[in-house]
C-alpha cells in the first residue's frame, strides 16, 4: 500500500469471489507500478455473463481491502471498464492476457481507445499456470450452497436491475438442468436465474388436476430433494395460500428451507388453473381479505429476504383494468414485496397497459409475469414495460411428453428401441449429467 498520492493510479478490474494465486500476481503487479484501485464488479456488473457472485458485494470489498498492496477498492457497476476509467483516467490499467480473443474482446478494446485520451498504458499479465475461474466456479457450485445465500439470491438479482428469467421444474433433474444450461449470446450469455416450483406442473406430474389437490406439505417436502442438487433461488406456486393461518405456517417453512418467494393468488373457493377453457370456475377472493392474507403473511416471514408476491387474477376473470390496479396497490400497502399479473389473452397488450398505469406511480414493486399464452412477447418488451421478473411456468414438463410419446411410440411401431434411441439422451451423458457419478 502506498500513501504516495502522487504516485501513478493502476487501476485492476475483478469480481474477486475466488480469490486465487493469479489475483494476488496481478496486485502484485500493480503495486510496483503505483497506487492500486480495485474496480470491484457489483452483482449486476457481471449479470450478463456469469453467474451471481457466491459472495455479497460488501464481503468481496472487505477482503480484498484487506489484502497487502490495495489501496482503495470502488465499485465497477458495468462489465465495461470505461465508465470508472473516464471517472479515474489512471495512468496505468492491468489485466490477465486473456481478454485479446473471444467475447471480452470488445471490452479491451474499449480500454485500450480510453487510456489513449489521456495516454494511459495497459499492462497485460500472462494468464496465471493452474488457474481456470469457470473450474473453481463449477468447484464452488459444487460445493452447494446455505439456506441464506440461496434465499438471499433473488434480491441481488433483482438489485442488480436486470431481468429475472425463471424456469419450471418439476424435478431434481430439471433442477439440474436449469442450474446448467446457458447459451452464448452475441452480447451475453443467458441462463434461467431461478427456479419455479409450480402447482400445475407438481399436480400434473402426478397425474393429479390444478385444483389445490396435491397438499403444500407434500409439494414442499420435494423441495427438499431438489435443494440437494441446486443452488439457484426458488419461487413457489403457493395457489391461494389456503387458510391465513395455514399461510403463516408456509411461509415460515419454505423461508426456513431457503426458498426465496411464494406467490399466492386471489382466488378462493376450489381453484382452478387459470388458463383452464370456460367461465364459472374461478371466484376471485375479496380485495380486503386478500390483502390481510398477505399482510399475515408477512409478518410470520422473519426475514426480508423472503417476498410475498401477490397474484391478481382480474384480467382473467375479465372484470377490468381498474379492479386488477386497485388490487395491485392495496396487496402492495398490505405488505406485498411484488405483484403478479396473469393474462390468458395471446397477445401482450393488457399486461403492457397494466404495467405501464402502475409503474406510473409505483416505481420499485417487483412485478411478475407468465407469457404462457402470450408467448409470442420478447423480454426486451417486457423489460421496456418494467416487468423485473419472467417466469416460463411449464415448459419443460410440456417439452418432455412429446419426446416420451414419440419414444415410446417408437418401441411399439418398430418393436424394438433402436429407432428410438436417436430422440433419446444417450446413457452416458445421462449417467454424466448426475455430479458426483462414480465411473
Ligand atoms: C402454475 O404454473 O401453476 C401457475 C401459472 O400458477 S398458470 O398455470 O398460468 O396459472
Ligand atoms: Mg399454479
Amino acid at each position: 500500500m502506498t500513501n504516495d498520492n502522487t504516485a501513478p493510479t493502476v487501476y485492476i478490474g475483478m469480481t474477486a469471489d475466488i480469490l486465487h494465486h493469479g489475483l494476488i500476481n496481478v496486485i502484485e503487479i500493480g503495486r510496483e507500478h503505483g497506487r492500486v484501485v480495485i474496480g470491484l464488479m457489483t452483482d449486476g456488473a457481471g449479470s450478463r455473463y456469469k453467474p451471481l457472485p457466491y459472495l455479497e458485494y460488501e464481503h468481496r470489498k472487505r477482503i480484498l481491502e484487506n489484502i497487502v498492496g490495495v489501496d482503495e477498492v470502488i465499485p465497477q457497476e458495468e462489465w465495461d471498464f470505461v465508465p470508472n476509467l473516464h471517472k479515474l483516467r489512471p495512468e496505468i490499467v492491468i489485466h490477465g492476457d486473456d481478454w485479446r480473443e473471444g467475447a471480452q474482446k470488445v471490452y479491451r478494446d474499449r480500454v485500450v481507445e480510453a487510456l489513449n485520451e489521456w495516454g494511459g498504458e495497459l499492462i497485460e499479465v500472462p494468464y496465471t499456470q493452474g488457474v481456470s475461474t469457470p473450474r473453481y466456479n463449477a468447484q464452488l457450485r459444487g460445493l452447494g450452497t446455505t439456506s441464506e445465500i440461496r434465499r438471499q439470491s433473488l434480491r441481488r438479482h433483482l438489485d442488480s436491475g436486470e431481468l429475472v428469467r425463471v424456469i419450471e421444474v418439476h424435478s431434481p433433474l430439471c433442477g439440474l438442468l436449469a442450474e446448467n444450461l446457458a447459451v452464448e449470446r452475441e452480447d451475453s450469455t443467458a441462463r434461467f436465474e431461478a427456479m419455479w416450483v409450480s402447482s400445475l406442473t407438481d399436480s400434473t406430474v402426478r397425474g393429479k388436476p390444478d385444483i389445490e389437490l396435491v397438499d403444500t406439505s407434500s409439494r414442499i417436502a420435494a423441495i427438499d430433494a431438489l435443494f440437494e442438487v441446486t443452488t439457484k433461488p426458488l419461487i413457489f406456486d403457493g395457489d391461494t395460500g389456503g387458510l391465513p393461518e395455514h399461510f403463516a405456517f408456509t411461509v415460515r417453512t419454505l423461508e426456513r428451507l431457503g426458498a426465496s418467494a411464494i406467490i399466492i393468488e386471489d382466488k378462493t373457493g376450489p381453484k382452478r388453473n387459470s388458463l383452464l377453457d370456460g367461465d364459472g370456475h374461478h371466484i376471485q377472493e375479496d380485495i380486503d381479505l386478500f390483502a390481510e392474507k398477505i399482510a399475515i403473511g408477512r409478518s410470520a416471514a422473519l426475514t426480508d429476504d423472503f417476498m410475498i408476491i401477490g397474484r391478481i387474477e382480474s384480467l382473467i376473470l375479465g372484470v377490468g383494468m381498474e379492479d386488477a390496479l386497485a388490487r395491485a396497490h392495496a396487496y402492495v400497502a398490505a405488505g406485498a414485496n411484488g405483484i403478479m399479473i396473469h393474462s390468458r389473452r395471446s397477445t401482450p397488450d393488457e399486461i403492457f397497459e397494466f404495467c405501464d398505469t402502475f409503474r406510473a406511480t409505483d416505481p420499485n414493486t417487483t412485478i411478475v409475469v407468465v407469457p404462457t399464452q402470450y408467448s409470442i412477447v420478447r423480454e426486451s418488451e417486457l423489460i421496456a414495460h418494467g416487468v423485473n421478473i419472467v417466469i416460463y411456468a411449464n415448459h419443460l414438463l410440456r417439452a418432455s411428453f412429446p419426446a416420451m410419446r414419440a419414444a415410446g411410440e417408437s418401441i411399439l411401431r418398430n418393436g424394438r428401441a433402436m429407432e428410438a434411441d436417436e430422440i433419446c439422451l444417450p446413457v452416458d451423458q445421462l449417467l454424466s449429467m448426475i455430479p458426483n457419478t462414480v465411473s
